[in-house]
């Protein structure tokens, strides 16, 4: 599908001879964070292909075979698209006035009795997709005003957040490889040709990585299978899951021995180093060889080429988030970085510089408030609030355990914690005994089939889009704006008004309240905001004015232009002439190049000490976990997760093209363990853990290490409206996850390295 392969459909009633009818629109794809431009032909209001935009600042022309499902969204009938609220106990089609009314009765009945308290949100990855998501979401949050909030962040970077806040002052301030230039990547726990990569926005991992080992750079991959990005590496080191940090801490420690620590230009900007090397002491390459499964030989060797590299980035992904020490490994990541010299060099891992909402980029530079979490602890497991959220892990327990303060209602907004998050079961169980639960999303899922309402977004070609999120993490500075491709359906709102409608309703405005009136108080708070931001590029200006100058633009766009405006590309509302604003941006409908990535230190800091703080004392304290674990040597076996290309989540499983094939939902075991248990290849297995057991086909494969077991998530369909996915159903590995395993620091849950015993199935 590279470089402008096209995927075209066959659309039932659309007639060749309507040429006149037929046009292209250009709309980035949402489904993944690489953003590829796509080029989507539509003819009679229908959509006949969607090829790859040549003309793409960012992508070229590159798309993957699931952008073909952008337009199988549109089409698929088994989407919700109207309103459905439960009647007699089945959910039944309503208008959105009836859908509204319920909602304000529901919640409302809830909240006068409970107190806000008992209601909790649940927001899921696609609202880190969508302009709805990045501008509205946080609003309707702050009218809940409960502290019960969830995120998939907890199945997912939330230890990455951590340590980034925690060492340079902002959660979003996540150092990316720079990938087109650097000469030596070492990946952990990551797999970007098959997920396409991950706070790492890059369209087209392949041609890039390809490039990076054709001009001579080396490719190093860590991961406890042969994975196809370890495939195509220069080499591939097979690691015993949940143990990454203990890899990287010998690393460091490795660096410190050997006199191989070289922070060059960033040395005034460090703070720290002396206390990381104190900490390090216990974490030898011999002390981590036997717990990694890693030789002390080649973890010497892995840090010596780090510091041999001329321009290095070691990156970590979801295997080193969602593990037992997941905050620990997202640190060290960039501890090496720093000690190597390479973090914002050229070529190492760099910040980027976001057109939009990026905080690094607004306000006094480098100097802020630092970051601090556990500003309020979950009810039952007392687990730190973080960004001002808990667990996912902790959602089931917060509803079915009793007591003050129980949660009664729920939120969902485009999640699907039934198959994403730990101890589904009981999860699934808690969902049953709620008293309300209302949700926006496409479809019926195994989550949402439990709400009392369901409002149904729309499908991505008839929305607009911004990355705002997604940019702030790109290996180029971009910035690009797509209008909707399809308008909406007849009478339907967009998922920012619907968000609007929400927050209105929480915030006791009533199911009536006008859109365009909520939405203009958003617009004069958010430019409040901004004047009122010290330093600020519209420090003290007045909001009037500015709120003149965004008129007439309303909803998203409003909003975008004025963070384009205030942000460090714009206008500044006038000061620069030369600036961004929308009006400029949408002039570019193949997006906006902005540059390489450029070093930013000291700037981009917002740590109260003004550098880059190397040995935040809650991570040096949780080391004493770390060292704890050196004298753990189990050797039952470990499930690990995994992706494929063709898949996404949960919810990609209902188009067809991208499900056909052989069972992709199969038990990955190494021929040793699978001659052990009897297990033969196509043949079924039970596979037990402390929370739950599944019955699953057996994938006898030599590309998982021994000891090692992998169940791609996102899969157990069962009793939703969606066809194509109930004919292909496979496992929930969630029902194996343990709700109670979940790294300290962050709350994120362990979905790596699960024990798991598993026994042939006869
Ligand atoms: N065992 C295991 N579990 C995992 C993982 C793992 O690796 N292993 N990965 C974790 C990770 S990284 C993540 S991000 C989570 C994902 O977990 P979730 O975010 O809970 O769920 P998704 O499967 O992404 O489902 C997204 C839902 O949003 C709906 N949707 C799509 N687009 C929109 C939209 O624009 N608006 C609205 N309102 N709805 C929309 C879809 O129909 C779908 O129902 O899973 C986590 N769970
Ligand atoms: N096709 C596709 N693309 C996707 C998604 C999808 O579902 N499908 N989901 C999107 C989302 S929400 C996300 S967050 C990203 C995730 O993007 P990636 O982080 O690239 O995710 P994976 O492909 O799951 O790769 C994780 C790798 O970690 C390995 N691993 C497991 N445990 C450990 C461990 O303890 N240590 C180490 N070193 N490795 C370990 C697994 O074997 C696997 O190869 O992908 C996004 N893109
Ligand atoms: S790589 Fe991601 S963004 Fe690009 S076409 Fe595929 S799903 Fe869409
Ligand atoms: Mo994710």
């Amino acid at each position: 599908m590279r470089d402008g392969g096209s995927i075209t459909l066959t659309t039932p009633g659309a007639t060749p001879s309507a040429e006149a009818a037929t046009r292209t629109a250009l709309r980035t794809c949402p489904l993944c964070e690489a953003t590829c431009g796509l080029e989507v032909t539509v003819r009679d209001g229908a959509v006949v292909s969607v090829r790859g935009d040549r003309d793409d600042v960012f992508s070229r022309g590159y798309i993957c075979p699931k952008a073909v499902g952008v337009a199988a969204l549109q089409r698929d009938p088994d989407r919700v698209r109207t309103p459905l609220v439960r009647r007699d106990g089945r959910l039944e089609p309503a208008t959105w006035e009836e859908a509204y009314a319920e909602v304000e009765r529901l919640l409302g009945s809830v909240l006068d009795t409970h107190g806000r308290e008992a209601l909790a949100v649940y927001a899921g990855n696609p609202n880190a997709h969508g302009i709805a998501g990045a501008f509205y979401l946080s609003h309707m949050l702050r009218a809940a005003g409960t502290r019960n909030i969830f995120s998939a962040s907890t199945l997912d970077q939330m230890p990455k957040h951590v340590s980034s806040g925690l060492m340079f002052g902002a959660p979003l301030s996540i150092p990316v490889p720079d990938l087109d230039r650097t000469d030596h990547l070492l990946i952990l726990g990551a797999n970007p040709l098959e997920s396409n990569g991950s706070l790492m926005t890059a369209p087209d991992m392949r041609g890039r990585l390809r490039r990076l080992r054709e001009r001579g750079g080396r490719l190093v991959v860590v991961d406890p299978r042969r994975s196809r990005t370890a495939e195509e590496a220069d080499e591939h080191v097979a690691i015993r899951p949940g143990t990454d940090a203990h890899l990287l801490a010998a690393m460091a420690w490795t660096l410190f021995d050997e006199g191989l620590v070289a922070p060059g230009r960033l040395a005034p900007h460090l703070s720290g180093v002396d206390a990381v090397r104190d900490a390090l002491a216990p974490f030898t390459p011999e002390a981590v060889a036997p717990v990694c499964r890693v030789e002390a030989a080649t973890v010497r060797r892995l840090a010596r080429e780090l510091a041999a590299a001329p321009r290095a980035a070691v990156y970590g992904r979801i295997g080193t988030c969602t593990q037992e020490f997941g905050t620990l490994a997202s640190w060290l990541v960039d501890v090496l970085n720093a000690l190597t010299g390479n973090l914002d060099r050229e070529g190492g891992a760099m910040f980027p510089t976001a057109a939009v909402g990026a905080r690094n980029t607004l306000g006094r530079p480098g100097r802020g408030r630092g970051f601090a979490t556990g500003r309020w602890h979950s009810r039952v497991r007392e687990l730190p609030e973080v960004l001002g959220e808990l667990p996912a892990a902790c959602l089931a327990e917060e509803i079915d355990t009793p007591g003050e303060g129980r949660v009664r209602a729920l939120i969902t907004c485009a999640g699907n914690p039934v198959l994403s998050s730990p101890n589904a079961d009981r999860l699934e169980q808690a969902l049953a005994g709620l008293e309300a639960m209302v949700s926006v999303d496409l479809y019926v899922n195994e989550t949402t089939r439990h709400a009392d309402v369901i409002l149904p977004a729309p499908p991505p070609l008839s929305r607009a889009h911004y990355d705002v999120l997604l940019l702030q993490l790109a290996v180029r500075n971009i910035a690009h704006y797509s209008p909707p491709v399809l308008p909406l359906e007849p009478g339907a709102p967009d998922e920012w008004e619907i968000l609007l409608r929400l927050g209105g309703i929480l915030a006791g405005q009533g199911a009536a309240a006008p859109v365009e009136a909520l939405d203009d108080a958003i617009a004069a708070q958010e430019v409040e905001r901004s004047v009122a931001l010290r330093g600020s590029r519209v420090e003290g200006r007045d909001p009037s004015e500015l709120l003149a100058l965004l008129a007439p633009r309303r909803g998203p766009e409003r909003l975008l232009d004025l963070h384009l405006r205030v942000g460090p590309y714009g206008d500044a509302f006038g000061a620069d002439p030369q600036g961004l604003t929308f009006e400029r941006l949408a002039a570019h409908p193949h997006g906006l190049d902005l540059g390489p990535l450029r070093p930013r230190l000291p700037d981009v800091l917002r740590t109260v000490s003004g550098t880059v703080e190397l040995a935040p004392p809650p991570l040096v304290a949780d080391l004493e976990r770390l060292r704890g674990s050196l004298s753990r040597l189990s050797g039952g076996l470990l499930l690990v997760g995994r992706r494929h290309l063709r898949s996404n989540n949960s919810w990609m499983h209902n188009v067809d093209v991208l499900v056909r094939g052989p069972e992709r939902c199969t038990l990955q075991v190494h021929p040793d363990d699978a001659g052990e248990r009897g297990l033969v290849d196509g043949g079924r297995a039970r596979v037990s853990s402390r929370v739950g057991s599944v019955e699953i086909v057996v994938e006898v494969t030599e590309a998982i290490m021994p000891g090692v077991v992998s169940i791609p998530h996102g899969w157990g369909h069962q009793g939703t409206a969606m066809r194509v996915a109930s004919a292909h159903p496979g496992v929930n590995t969630n029902l194996l996850a343990d709700e109670q395993a979940v790294d300290p620091l962050s709350g994120d849950a362990v979905l790596n390295g699960v024990p798991v015993t598993v026994e042939a199935v006869t």
